[in-house]
């Protein structure tokens, strides 16, 4: 079963993530930044993961521990769910437009943590999500998943596309790397033998 739930506590924030990744995209999320909760709503879906988070964090300073930790939350729950990633595809990629934005996410499930991301948002925040947490919570998550993670933003003129763009093609791309090959079923995608 590749399942996980990781509980993450600090004194910034308390994180609760519950992960299923053969899934059909059921998301309960409750994470006190709206925006984010659009955000995992679409790695849910897109990538056909049941997600439930829940989270409680300082948001009275600002959402930034908490977008951060609800990041690497996933992450380890991501890692453990992965177990040994015996006969998955273990790349993925996806390119996702919404009207006249588009982005392009490559996966390697390489057991490395490694993160190229090359996003320019148009304006600063998203209502009033803070459009640099966007590379926050990405790095957070790849730390922890131990995964290579190539985010490019190609084009867009409106941030909540861009943002929603880089998002879907994450679930998409985690979804395709996740997937079981038939011809490798009892195989590491790897010569090491490990990931
Ligand atoms: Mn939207």
């Amino acid at each position: 079963m590749r399942q996980a739930q990781v509980t993450r506590n600090t004194l910034e924030t308390q994180i609760t993530v519950e992960i299923n990744l053969d899934g059909s995209g059921q998301a309960t999320l409750d994470t006190g930044v709206p925006f984010l909760d659009h955000m995992l709503d679409q790695i849910a879906r897109h990538g056909m993961i049941d997600l439930k988070i829940k989270a409680k964090g300082d948001l009275h300073i600002d959402a930034h521990h908490t977008v951060e930790d609800i990041g690497i939350t996933l992450g380890q729950a991501l890692a453990q769910a992965f177990g040994n990633k015996k006969g998955i595809r273990r790349y993925g990629h996806a390119y996702v437009p919404l009207d006249e934005a588009l982005s392009r996410v490559v996966i390697d499930l390489s057991g490395r943590p490694g993160m190229a991301f090359q996003v320019e948002f148009v304006r600063a925040c998203i209502g009033e999500f803070d459009v640099d947490l966007v590379h926050e919570f990405f790095q957070g998550l790849v730390n922890h998943a131990m995964i290579t993670l190539h985010i490019d933003n190609l084009s867009g003129n409106n941030a909540h596309h861009q943002a929603e763009t880089i998002f879907k093609a994450f679930g998409r791309a985690l979804r395709m790397a996740l997937e079981v090959d038939p011809r490798a079923i009892d195989l590491i995608p790897s010569t090491k033998g490990s990931l």
